[in-house]
């Protein structure tokens, strides 16, 4: 935990709540990337035990090894088994526009007065 430099993952205390979800998101990759082979890289145990852990109730049961095949072989651009921290943040951004486009059909069915974009 050490020598890692100060541009990231430093809580300063004044953080916006964006700037907090970034540092979150950092901190929650490197929770998960260090446990085995490279310390900057999920292997597939390591993206299981994430998924598992933060996104359960997003991924539905990400114990079915089926699904968790699938999410690497989604993120896994590079193609070399591992999901680096760049792969990880296009999981984490696919799942929110998923979760924005949720938020507005819901609001939209809300008041189903109008429909469009
Ligand atoms: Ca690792
Ligand atoms: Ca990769």
């Amino acid at each position: 935990m050490s020598g890692t430099g100060t541009a990231t993952g430093t809580p300063t205390g004044n953080e916006s709540n964006l700037e907090s979800a970034m540092q979150l998101m950092i901190q929650t990759f490197h929770k998960y990337s260090g446990n085995e082979g490279d310390k900057y890289t999920l292997s597939r145990g390591e993206l299981k035990e994430m998924l598992t852990q933060e996104l359960g109730n997003y991924l539905g049961n990400p114990q079915d090894k089926d699904a968790v095949d699938k999410v690497m072989g989604d993120l896994d651009a590079n193609n070399d088994g591992e999901v680096d921290f760049t792969e990880f943040i296009i999981l984490v951004g696919a799942l929110t526009v998923a979760c924005n486009d949720f938020f507005q059909e819901y609001h939209n069915d809300d008041k189903n007065d109008k429909k469009g974009k």
